[in-house]
């Protein structure tokens, strides 16, 4: 069994998708074994998104990312990372397919309803950075 991290961002916890997006994974199969509503500091989000720091929207998405209240969670099941990644969809909710929570739930890459770890490396880090 692998884990992963999974984060419903504030723009999902605004329009109330929360429990949508928790059942989504407990029907995929996933156990939930950590999770908490939180509000990310500036320090924990350029953290969290240090690979993007030279990025040209890195200041507009730690400012989304600050902005409200998001889901954070841990989850467990086989193929934790990958499977989860195929629930949540493509980054660009306009190349992520129908079914997916991107693909359902969102338009702009800005502001696409949710995290997931892309690796197992970067789950093991972001549930350090979050569940300590
Ligand atoms: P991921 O979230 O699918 O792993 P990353 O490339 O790691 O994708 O990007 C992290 C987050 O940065 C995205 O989920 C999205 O919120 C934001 N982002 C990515 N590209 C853009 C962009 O071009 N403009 C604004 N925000 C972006």
């Amino acid at each position: 069994m692998e884990k992963t991290f999974v984060m419903v961002k504030p723009d999902g916890v605004s329009r109330g998708l929360i429990g949508r997006i928790v059942a989504r994974f407990e029907e995929k199969g996933f156990a939930i074994v950590d999770a908490k509503l939180t509000q990310l500091d500036r320090q924990l989000a350029e953290s969290h998104y240090e690979h993007l720091h030279s990025k040209p929207f890195f200041g507009e998405l730690v400012d989304f990312i600050t902005s409200g209240p998001v889901f954070a969670m841990v989850l467990e099941g086989k193929d934790a990372v990958q499977n989860a990644r195929s629930i949540i969809g493509a980054t660009n909710p306009t190349d992520a397919i129908a079914g997916t929570i991107r693909g359902d739930y969102a338009t702009d890459v800005a502001s696409n309803i949710i995290h997931g770890s892309d690796s197992y490396e970067n789950a093991e880090r972001e549930i350090g950075l979050y569940f300590h």
